[in-house]
């Protein structure tokens, strides 16, 4: 039933994207450079923020949710008919990859998430002495991770680096999965 769903949705070139990641992580930023607006407004999400952007004509539905640890418990409110999760990682944070791979580990548990498939974004990579992706696909484990198909990349909400290429990702890998339904 839920194939058929999925499948009916992508007849119609929609997708449903949930952007999640540890406050301060650059998801709001991230939203607002492929929008192409003002990168250097933002402020802490308090809620959630859903932005359409038509990509290659599929409409991606993107929602933004704050990260704070006090609003992670809302995350669950937002896991439905997700395509795709994108996690995005600050990789200046060192301090925090443990509760940053910790609280990505529960995401994959989750029943809802589970036909979705994971792009982490290894954001701020324009900041010299960031982690590197090999650094941070250790860091989280992601090689432990077979339940989900998953991709990692560098980002720059500041530069722009890789936003298209991510999105080009989770284009291309909903078509495929859909498809094999
Ligand atoms: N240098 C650099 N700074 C970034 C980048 N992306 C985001 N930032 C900065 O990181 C801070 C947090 O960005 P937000 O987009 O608000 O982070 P968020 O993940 O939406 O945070 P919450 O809404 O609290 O969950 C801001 O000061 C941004 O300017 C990046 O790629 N490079
Ligand atoms: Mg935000």
């Amino acid at each position: 039933m839920l194939s058929i769903l999925r499948k009916a949705r992508l007849k119609d070139k929609e997708m449903r994207i949930l952007m999640l990641g540890l406050d301060n992580a650059g998801k709001t930023t991230i939203v607002k450079r492929i929008m192409g607006e003002d990168v250097h407004t933002v402020s802490p999400t308090l809620g959630f923020i859903i932005k359409t952007i038509d990509y290659e004509g599929y409409k991606l539905n993107i929602w933004d949710v704050g990260g704070q640890k006090t609003l992670r418990t809302y995350w669950k409110n937002y896991f439905e008919r997700t395509d795709t999760l994108i996690w995005v990682v600050d990789s200046t944070d060192r301090e925090r990859m443990d509760d940053c791979r910790q609280e990505l580990g529960s995401l994959l548990l989750e029943e809802r998430l589970s036909g979705a498939s994971l792009l982490v974004f290894k954001n701020k990579s324009d900041v010299s002495g960031a982690m590197s992706e090999d650094e941070v696909r250790k860091a989280l484990q992601l090689d432990n991770i077979k339940t989900h198909l998953w991709k990692i990349m560098s980002c720059s909400a500041m530069t722009g680096l890789n936003l298209q290429e991510g999105l080009a990702w989770v284009v291309e890998d909903a078509k495929n999965r859909l498809f094999l339904f």
